[in-house]
């Protein structure tokens, strides 16, 4: 699949500064060394509706995490994913009558159209569910010659006992493991399964929906996790850096996936942080496609909000934190961005230097955006009472805010 284009990222003087990031596995901060060429998985949408403030909060995280990379000089090596075949993208075909590859279509356009909207740099693989099949088969023939798979009425069950490191990712009890996977995308109350969190690796086809020829395992469609297994063992490897997601996904989709992976290549971990971004909520219930309490990025353009600004909304909350999506949060944005905006616009003003590193000091901290717009109202204020005598300053902040926040003054 093709992604969406780049904005252009400029450069910035001096050194940027390795990241430190929270780590759900370990439950504190890793400081990431990732060598010339940093790898990151980040999970991608499902298809059947547009791009809510949730999705795009979640996705300005691991923008943030390529612009400090970029900034020390790596190469990034970005993979997601569209969960182009899945349940909820079936259902919601069937009520509204509409044809599904349609649907998923026209919803992930409407997803590269918020992105490249909101400068969210593009994966270098941008990977379909449906073209990733042929690389999934084999991966779930694998696990059953290592006897970490079973068959159930035709489906195929990966069994999770065969990791011992099943269970690091969340470090759930086994109460609020089958909580969760109840009401994310699991069957525990399924008859027969030996573990009733043993996930599906491949679902034989069902009467009146799409399937595939998955040779020994028959006609069927793939599950859910092993998805972004294949796509990101295909396109990282093993042991890579950084795999993010919303935090509704460290069970049991990373912890699964995790599982998956381990078992498949005998290396563990997967990789070296699981790294999740916080809910954001609608009138005090998280923002969800299946609740309909959303705020649409596509929207807000088309009523003609700066996409600047929707993008200072996104950043005036850390990444961690669940946060409720307010008109108050977009007021402050536009406002901060009208003061951003004149502050660059004069053709003098004081010093960026030390702003430059207070912003990458804030980055480089387990991505602390509100300290660095912090860090940038107080310049914009200095420089409007006090003026400045430096004449490349406005244009170095206007570029810095550009590489580091992904923010076009
Ligand atoms: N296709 C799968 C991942 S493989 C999926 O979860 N798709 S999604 O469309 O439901 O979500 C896409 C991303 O947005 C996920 O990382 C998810 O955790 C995140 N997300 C969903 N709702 C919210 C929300 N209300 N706040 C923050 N992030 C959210
Ligand atoms: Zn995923």
């Amino acid at each position: 699949m093709h992604a969406w284009p780049a904005s252009e990222v400029p450069a910035l003087p001096g050194q940027g500064r390795d990241l430190r990031i929270h780590d759900t596995a370990t439950g504190g901060p890793v400081t990431l060394d990732p060598g010339p060429v940093a790898r990151i998985y980040v999970c991608g949408i499902t298809p059947y509706d547009a791009t809510h403030m949730g999705h795009a909060a979640t996705y300005n995280a691991f923008d943030l995490v390529q612009r400090v990379w970029l900034d020390t000089k790596r190469q990034v090596h970005y993979v997601q994913n569209v969960t182009d075949v899945d349940d909820p993208l079936l259902e919601r075909a069937q009520r509204d009558g509409v044809d599904w590859v349609a649907l998923a279509e026209q919803e992930t356009t409407l997803f590269r159209e918020d992105m490249t909207a909101l400068r969210m740099l593009p994966p270098r693989h941008y990977i379909g569910a449906v073209e990733a099949i042929p690389g999934i088969v084999p991966l779930v023939e694998r696990l059953r010659e290592l006897g970490a798979a079973y068959e159930l009425e035709g489906d195929i069950y990966f069994s999770v006992e065969s990791d011992p490191h099943f269970g690091k990712v969340s470090g759930l009890d086994a109460a609020a493991m089958r909580m969760l996977s109840a009401e994310r995308g699991g069957d525990p109350d399924r008859p027969g399964k030996k573990n009733p969190l043993d996930p599906m690796l491949w679902m034989a086809a069902r009467e009146g929906e799409p399937s595939w020829d998955g040779g020994s395992l028959g006609h069927g469609r793939p599950g859910w996790h092993i998805e972004c297994v294949a796509i990101a063992l295909d396109h990282l490897g093993m042991t890579f850096d950084v795999q993010g997601g919303g935090s509704d996904l460290a069970f049991p989709h990373h912890e699964m996936g995790a599982s998956h992976a381990q078992v498949l290549t005998g290396e563990f971990p997967m990789a070296k942080a699981y790294v999740h971004a916080g809910m954001v909520a609608l009138d005090g219930e998280k923002m969800s496609k299946s609740k309909g309490n959303l705020v649409f990025v596509s929207q807000l353009r088309r009523d003609g909000v700066d996409p600047a600004a929707i993008r200072l909304a996104l950043l005036s909350h850390h990444y961690r934190a669940d946060w409720e999506w307010t008109d108050q949060v977009l007021r402050d944005a536009e406002e901060r961005l009208a003061r951003w905006r004149a502050a660059v616009s004069r053709p003098d003003g004081p010093s960026a230097e030390a702003l430059v590193e207070e912003i990458r000091e804030a980055l480089s901290n387990d991505l602390d955006a509100p300290t660095a717009l912090a860090a940038v109202d107080r310049w914009a204020a200095v420089q409007k009472e006090e003026g400045g005598t430096d004449t490349g300053a406005p244009g170095v902040v206007s570029r810095a805010v550009d590489a580091l926040l992904g923010v076009a003054l």
